[in-house]
């Protein structure tokens, strides 16, 4: 449990959007979800919401081809479903344009606080995951990595797992931080909703307590 659960639970859909042009309007802030396709992105969003069905998940790689918008219960903050990179059953020229959107709304979006990169924890540091990580790097944005599908392994290869992306991000520079993560048994979620409440400035009771008081 943490102070944030019942801001993740008002979680609802906003829109879905092509391109950034028709995204909400760009201010306050929020975070994207982004990720190999299949890697579990939509599964990930919905434990930290506890809705089944707020993002569709697919075992059919690729399916989530829009940008997906999700609204909060505090004003102005948004969860993102990017759509995921690196699928191979869709032709070439639909997937050049998706990412040429995608890209276009990681560089471009100002409320953007942050990137939620989603890998599979059995297939972690992909080449997509990497350009992620250099992107973020040239851009000074925070990622925050999880390693999902930490159910499908032991713990002992997890652990290391983790290491070996906490030391990559260090050699490469990123502002960032790494957790493991499972969908199906909720480990890890008290963990994401901290990070998240971080970076969406969420202000627990006492803190507005604090600040009407002073
Ligand atoms: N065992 C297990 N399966 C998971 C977990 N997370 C996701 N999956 C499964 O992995 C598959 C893909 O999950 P999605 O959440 O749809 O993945 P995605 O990254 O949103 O995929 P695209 O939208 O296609 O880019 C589904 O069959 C999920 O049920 C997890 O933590 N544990
Ligand atoms: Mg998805």
């Amino acid at each position: 449990m943490t102070p944030f659960d019942s801001i993740f639970r008002s979680a609802h859909f906003i829109k879905s959007a092509e391109k950034l042009s028709q995204c909400p309007v760009d201010q306050g802030l929020e975070v994207a979800f982004a990720g190999r396709s299949n890697a579990g992105k939509s599964t990930t969003l919905n434990t930290l919401t506890d809705q089944k069905k707020l993002a569709r998940t697919s075992k059919t790689p690729g399916r989530t081809q829009l940008i997906n918008c999700f609204g909060l219960n505090v004003e102005d903050r948004r969860l993102i479903d990017l759509p995921g990179y690196g699928f191979a059953k869709v032709p070439i020229a639909m997937k050049v344009n998706w990412q040429a959107h995608m890209q276009d709304y990681l560089m471009n979006r100002r409320s953007l606080v942050g990137v939620v990169l989603v890998m599979d924890i059995r297939h972690p540091l992909k080449e997509f995951d990497e350009m992620m990580l250099d992107w973020a790097k040239t851009n000074k944005m925070p990622v925050h990595v999880v390693l999902t599908k930490a159910d499908k392994i032991k713990r002992g290869p997890a652990k290391s797992t983790m290491l070996k992306v906490k030391k990559e991000l260090k050699e490469r520079e990123v502002l960032g931080s790494v957790q493991t993560f499972s969908g199906l048994s909720g480990d890890g979620v008290d963990t994401l909703r901290l990070k998240l409440a971080d970076w969406l400035s969420f202000e627990t009771k006492e803190d507005s307590d604090m600040t009407t008081s002073q």
